[in-house]
């Protein structure tokens, strides 16, 4: 059912020394059986929808590059076990050059012993590569209506695929993703999560989880109805077969892994489709806590990749991108930043007849924070009589910390890019100068509430002072790197005094 794996103390020692390489516990999954089952966690009102007769079949496409023995085939069982045969027409197990034992001759024999009615199918790269490229190699050998694509460390839930391909024969241009369920990396059991999030991204093009905005509630009239969300967390997806190709499939110039997810959601949007959550649909996955697997060439996949997705898609707003990845702005052979030849996906774009990236954000994510839009001030925010500049000094932004200071570096780091926005906001893009508004007490960079209050500043062009609401002025606890910022009594000392790189006004 799901429950953890409680290992003895000689068998927890094997375990963590492997969990090094694994970076998940492959003595407790080596332990569970490789067909148990799992507890349905899916919301009640899910087991009471009723499905058409006759639904599109589905190719289950899972790509693996050497996976440990149970975690495949427990991915594999899970989905045999757990499809209604009339559904499934195919597993393609897609071996990306794997050379771990048993994943050979034993991983055939196995297959050929226990499904021998040919329902799953083993394909083999004759080289390696790489995650993207092998999707794209197993979609091609699939024969089924629907494709779905799912990693090779995965257990479906009950009545997985029934929602998937219920709502594909509804709308043929929808790309769907199964709620992910966590399989805990080192118990190994199976917990469900909420449906309360969907997909979004940072302007550096790394994905982000996001709490369901206020017009997907409005819009959805139950439970068991799909959830709009802008983009993809990456590996578990279904789509219609043809449609997934007419789009484009997957762009073949980028490289094993990082920057897919972003570039297929974008993509399917922007050219007409829409991508949905499915809330019944449930998977479970190992998230594990690094790639336990080598990147060839030992490149930045995910900076390239994100780079072409960029050039393709994101019209102007790419220079958000590149505002945090500057060393990829001009292809300097220090840095290695070329993205190669982009010219295929900018045709597939004029193709399709694609909308901008403009009626993306306002459609499709119209919460999402653009820095250098629509606000009153943006840039640097420097004392000019240290020559200091508000800074994040690089610190986790998902985590509450104290905003530090940091010698300004002409524009060019991240780091540094704040905006006044229009609702009084000194912001980032997720989260916002905070103050208690006690004297002297430091300013922290915490999640933007969207309420005002500890979260309000608002500078006076003429005297250069930022005003917190509580009446205190923003000042500067230490003149050093590193140093942080308070809010004290506005007595207009040099300390007191800030400058916006570009100011533009109250709209
Ligand atoms: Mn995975």
């Amino acid at each position: 059912m799901g429950r953890r794996v409680e290992l003895s103390a000689e068998k927890q020692e094997e375990a963590d020394k492997l969990f090094k390489k694994e970076a998940f516990n492959i003595v407790a999954s080596d332990m569970i059986a490789l067909n148990r089952s799992v507890s349905d966690n899916r919301d009640p009102q899910c087991s009471r929808v009723s499905y058409p007769k006759v639904m599109p079949n589905a190719s289950v496409v899972i790509i693996f590059h050497n996976e440990a023995w149970s975690p495949l085939l427990r991915t594999v069982h899970s989905v045999v076990n757990r499809s209604p045969p009339e559904y499934l027409h195919e597993v393609i197990l897609l071996d990306d050059f794997s050379d771990r034992a048993g994943l050979g001759e034993k991983l055939d024999g196995y297959i050929k012993d226990t499904w021998p009615d040919g329902i799953v199918k083993v394909v083999r790269a004759p080289e390696r590569q790489g995650l993207i490229r092998a999707r794209v190699l197993g979609a091609k050998a699939a024969t089924g209506e629907v494709l779905v694509f799912l990693d090779s460390h995965c257990e479906c839930n009950v009545q997985w695929l029934e929602p998937l391909v219920a709502r594909i024969k509804e709308s043929r241009s929808a790309l769907l993703c199964p709620m992910i369920d966590v399989i805990d990396a080192k118990a190994m059991s199976y917990n469900g999560i909420g449906a309360g999030s969907v997909g979004g991204f940072w302007w550096s093009l790394h994905f982000s989880w996001r709490p369901l905005p206020q017009r997907e509630r409005k819009r959805r009239k139950s439970s068991v109805e799909t959830i709009r969300s802008p983009t993809m967390a990456g590996g578990l997806f279904a789509a219609d077969r043809k449609y997934f190709f007419e789009i484009g499939g997957y762009d073949p110039g980028m490289d094993v892994w990082g920057g897919e997810n972003l570039e297929i959601s974008f993509r399917v949007w922007m050219c007409g489709g829409t991508l949905e959550f499915v809330p019944c649909s449930r998977v479970g996955h190992i998230f594990r806590s690094s790639h336990p697997y080598t990147f060839p060439g030992n490149k930045d996949t995910h900076g390239l990749n994100s780079k072409r997705l960029a050039e393709v898609w994101m019209d102007g707003y790419k220079r958000l991108f590149y505002h945090h990845r500057r060393d990829l702005l001009v292809i300097n052979p220090q840095f290695n930043a070329d993205a190669g030849d982009f010219s295929d996906r900018l045709q597939l774009r004029r193709d399709l007849k694609c909308k901008s990236f403009k009626w993306y954000l306002e459609n499709v994510y119209p919460e999402k924070f653009i820095p250098d839009e629509n606000v009153i001030a943006y840039g640097m925010v420097r004392n000019p009589s240290s020559n200091l500049c508000l800074d994040t000094l690089s610190k986790d932004e998902k985590m509450v910390f104290n905003l530090g200071l940091y010698g300004c570096q002409g524009g060019v780091s991240s780091n540094q890019l704040f905006s006044l926005s229009q609702s009084n906001e000194l912001r980032r893009e997720e989260s916002c100068m905070d103050s208690v508004g006690g004297e002297g007490s430091p300013v922290k960079l915490m999640p933007c509430h969207g309420s005002r209050g500890h979260q309000e500043w608002t500078y006076n062009l003429e005297t250069k002072v930022i005003v917190h609401s509580s009446g205190k002025c923003l000042d500067k606890v230490e003149e050093k790197n590193g140093g942080e910022v308070k809010v004290e009594k506005c007595n207009g000392k040099d300390s007191q005094i800030w400058e916006f790189e570009n100011y533009i006004g109250p709209s």
